[in-house]
């Protein structure tokens, strides 16, 4: 483990952690991407995955938006995608220009899942992501934490069996109510894996020995297709292996020989989980725009921070309008000084306008820093 520079810019930890700030931190999820042009001009010709698969690249990347919104985002998030896991696993992902990931051999059928690597080594298989992150962390000098992710089994499941994204999901509904037993035990296969992962993520951007202490990473689990799945469904196939993650994964640090990180989980769509979601071991609920922001606060009743939730279309709004939803947002949260950090409720869309986006941190930060709304 290397000494890394310290964190001038804690507001996201200590946010995560419950505690009153000066103003919400904020990050936007796909914050590092493809509305950005120097995103496409680092980029040039190469392949998506060998871009993750190269820390220098992955590193200038992650940097990009952090650099360009100067003293407006309060995270940087490591550039890479939810599919090297499935890759870990022993599948083919291939990254499709202008369409998606694209699976060629997807798992169709339960023998399928003895096509798997039953026992990854995530060091082996995902040491580039490690690298990455380690050389970020140095290169961030201290300037803002920096996030860790996986995707959650049942989005991960949903992409293995699917072959890609997808409308209808008939395949992995197939195994859902078919299937229901070889669904848990690919469900428990990916968890296993996502700890591990998560776990090395942490330790590759942990400070130096004497400093172990300090919490300065944060992970988050996105299940971005959780809202495909009906409420007990969801307490099947998704809930179980969410909450599996939050308990372990802090277990799993330790044994490394650091602290535990926040941990988020961002449920998309599962609007109905609200509750549950706050009684699942994660410091922070992220929230897409179907919740209304007040109606959530009170759902969550203190129990956790939230995380969100601006529709990311209404970037696409006059300036007037963004203003607007700003204040909306932050107001419905209380004003943000406690149990709040803002982001938007998915990720950033390829077509906005950098320069909108800037109006949207700088008003954030404006709105977030008015003392009379919190
Ligand atoms: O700043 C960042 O957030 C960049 C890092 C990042 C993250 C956190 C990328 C880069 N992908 C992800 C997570 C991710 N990947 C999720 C979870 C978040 C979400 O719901 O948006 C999902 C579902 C994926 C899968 C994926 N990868 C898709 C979605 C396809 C579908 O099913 O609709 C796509 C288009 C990708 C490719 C991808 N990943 C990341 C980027 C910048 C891109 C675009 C690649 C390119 O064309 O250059």
């Amino acid at each position: 483990m290397t000494d890394f520079p310290p964190m001038q810019n804690d507001l996201l930890l200590r946010a995560a952690r419950g505690e009153q700030v000066e103003r919400p931190p904020m990050w936007v999820m796909r914050q590092a991407g493809r509305y950005l042009p120097e995103y496409h001009e680092a980029k040039g010709k190469n392949d998506f995955f060998a871009v993750c698969r190269n820390p220098e690249l992955a590193c200038t990347i992650t940097l990009q938006p952090v650099l360009r919104y100067r003293n407006l985002l309060d995270a940087a998030i490591i550039f890479s995608d939810i599919l090297v896991i499935p890759q870990a696993m022993g599948m083919t992902v291939e990254m499709i220009e202008h369409k998606g990931p694209s699976f060629p051999e997807p798992l169709r059928k339960p023998s399928d899942l003895e096509k798997l690597n039953p026992k990854v080594d995530v060091k082996k298989e995902l040491g580039y992501v490690f690298d990455a992150i380690s050389l970020t962390r140095r290169k961030l000098e201290g300037m803002v934490p920096l996030i860790g992710f996986s995707g959650a089994p049942w989005t991960l499941m949903s992409y293995m069996i699917e072959g890609g994204g997808s409308k209808m999901f008939i395949h992995v509904k197939t195994w859902v109510f078919k299937y229901p037993e070889e669904s848990k035990r690919l469900l428990q296969m990916i968890t296993d894996v996502v700890v591990e992962y998560c776990a090395e993520q942490v330790v590759a951007g942990a400070q130096g020995w004497a400093l172990t202490m300090r919490l300065n990473q944060l992970i988050q689990i996105f299940d971005s297709w959780a809202g495909e799945l009906s409420p007990s469904d969801f307490k099947i196939f998704s809930l179980p292996y969410l909450r599996q993650i939050s308990q372990r994964l802090p277990e799993a640090i330790k044994a490394r020989g650091c602290e535990p990180v926040p941990m988020t989980v961002f449920a998309k769509g599962a609007w109905y989980a609200l509750d549950d979601l706050c009684d699942s071991g994660y410091n922070v609920v992220g929230l897409d725009w179907l919740h209304d922001p007040a109606e959530a606060a009170k759902i969550a009743n203190g129990r956790v921070t939230l995380q969100g939730n601006m529709d990311p279309g209404a970037l696409y709004g006059t300036r007037e309008t963004i203003t607007k939803e700003v204040e909306r947002m932050i107001g419905g949260f209380g004003g943000g000084k406690k149990g709040y950090i803002v982001n938007l409720g998915h990720g950033i869309t390829p077509l906005v306008d950098p320069e909108d986006m800037r109006w949207f941190l700088e008003e954030v930060k404006r709105v977030g820093s008015q003392t009379a709304s919190g």
